[in-house]
């Protein structure tokens, strides 16, 4: 193992109040003796925040006032020394320390995901953990974010073990038959195919509850939509609780569709406002605008209708594909037949009322979103695998598996049982990492980003 000292931002190289970077290896102290100075060493404490004067060890350099931390081994992220930096989050300072870590003697930038990989390597954690650390990341919502934390905490670990035990178990037995079936002349299979069979059962469930990875950043999309001037752009605005988007009273003010980003209690959202839909297209260009809305109208997973309330009550072609039906200007006086908006016998689609100006109908509009992209959150006990490697690993036990149950109706020898199922128990170790070699390491941390 390399255990060279290694340093990487944290954070995203942006503009922020406060930015974080990691220092983890054998020359953590060195590091600290070379950019606070000697002293800063002598009085050094494990886990206890230090004020400090970074300074470039070369030229002596002021480069940031800041915040740090020590954790000695093992007990750090990593199981190595680490040190971690809290300098003001300004790009310049964060190359400036990158820098003038990175020139001292011994010291390199770290690779993506190499914090982890060590953690994994030290025995903080296995790979199934190590594995969810990227999914805690990258969970777009909160079931996903539930399940990740889940994984992070060892559930599947637990499951795993538990399985790769019984594996154990059955291997233990059937080597104890061996020794038997030298003085019997049949080895006596009854009762072994359940137990395969049972342990089969409970791989394929866990096979079964794998989602891709695709799924958990996927950000679900809703369009607005509805005849011009119903009021679309102002209700972005509103859910926004920003000015972003153009609004006038002037038909026809939306013309491409405009895309942001809105956040409801079960994650992100893509919200799009689209050009008015007028019954005829007043020009070529308008024609292409409604064309656009029609578009984006088909990828969407929340149609939502946009109905001036003050107007003329849809027609049943406008509501016939809505989720949503949004009457809108709530503020202003009803016309009588919006008043009476759909035949009741026909509507499917949840109606709201809603106004921009108010704000009548807005927190009812982003539950009910919120409701209709989000699934609700899973059961405490619920777990799912997102990796195409535990999957391919629990694929390969299963295969042992059917291998021994077809053995099994040829009466084999005890041997050839034995040997199935230890490369079932080897599949399943593989899944935490108990077994597990350089290219598989390389192929799951390379996904990660610098820093974790
Ligand atoms: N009183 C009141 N007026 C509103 C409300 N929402 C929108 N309006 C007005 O309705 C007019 C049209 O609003 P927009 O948000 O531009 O409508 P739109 O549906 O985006 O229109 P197009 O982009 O042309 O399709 C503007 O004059 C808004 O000020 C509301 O809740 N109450
Ligand atoms: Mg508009």
């Amino acid at each position: 193992m390399d255990s060279q000292t290694i340093v990487a931002p944290m954070t995203p190289m942006g503009v922020s109040a406060v930015a974080a970077l990691r220092v983890s290896g054998p020359d953590v102290r060195r590091v600290i003796a070379a950019m606070f100075g000697e002293k800063a060493v002598d009085k050094l404490k494990a886990r206890e925040a230090c004020l400090g004067t970074a300074r470039h060890p070369q030229t002596g350099k002021v480069i940031d006032s800041l915040l740090y931390i020590y954790f000695e081994n093992p007990n750090s992220y990593t199981g190595e020394d680490t040190l971690e930096l809290y300098p003001h989050g300004n790009p310049l300072i964060v190359r400036d320390l990158l820098q003038a870590i990175r020139s001292i003697e011994g010291v390199r930038l770290a690779e993506p995901g190499e914090y982890t990989r060590r953690a994994f390597l030290n025995g903080k954690m296995d790979l199934t953990q190590a594995e969810s650390v990227a999914d805690v990341i990258h969970s777009a919502n909160r079931a996903e974010l539930e399940n990740a934390h889940r994984l992070l905490s060892g559930t599947l670990s637990k499951k795993i073990a538990t399985l790769a035990e019984q594996v154990k178990d059955i291997s233990a037995r059937l080597e104890l038959d061996v020794d038997f079936a030298e003085e019997e002349a049949d080895p006596d299979y009854s009762g072994w195919q359940q137990k395969f069979e049972n342990i089969r059962l409970s791989i394929e469930a866990l096979l079964n509850s794998f989602r891709s990875k695709a799924n958990l950043s996927r950000i679900p999309l809703a369009v607005l939509y509805g005849a011009p001037n119903a009021g679309k752009s102002s209700l972005v605005n509103a859910l926004l609780g920003e000015d972003r988007l153009l609004v006038s009273s002037i038909p026809g003010t939306t013309r491409d569709f405009v895309e942001v980003r809105l956040f409801l209690d079960g994650g992100e959202i893509r919200l799009v406002d689209t050009a008015g839909i007028a019954e005829r297209a007043t020009d070529e260009l308008d024609a292409l605008s409604m064309k656009k809305s029609k578009e984006i109208l088909e990828e969407a997973d929340l149609k939502i209708l946009v109905v001036d309330s003050s107007g003329r009550a849809p027609t049943s072609a406008d509501s016939t594909n809505a989720d949503i039906i949004v009457y809108s200007k709530s503020d202003l006086q009803h016309s009588e037949a919006a008043l009476h908006p759909c035949d009741p016998e026909s509507s499917e689609e949840t109606i709201i009322c809603a106004s921009s100006k108010t704000g009548e109908g807005l927190a009812e509009l982003k539950r009910t979103m919120n409701a209709a992209l989000f699934k609700a959150t899973e059961k405490e006990e619920d777990l799912w695998i997102t990796s195409e490697r535990e999957k391919a690993c629990l694929e390969d036990a299963i295969a042992g598996i059917d291998r021994a149950l077809d053995l099994l109706e040829r009466n084999p020898a005890v041997e050839l049982l034995a040997f199935e199922m230890q490369l079932v128990r080897r599949a399943l170790q593989s899944i935490t990492g108990e077994i597990s070699s350089e290219d598989v390491l390389q192929s799951i941390f390379a996904g990660f980003c610098i820093g974790k």
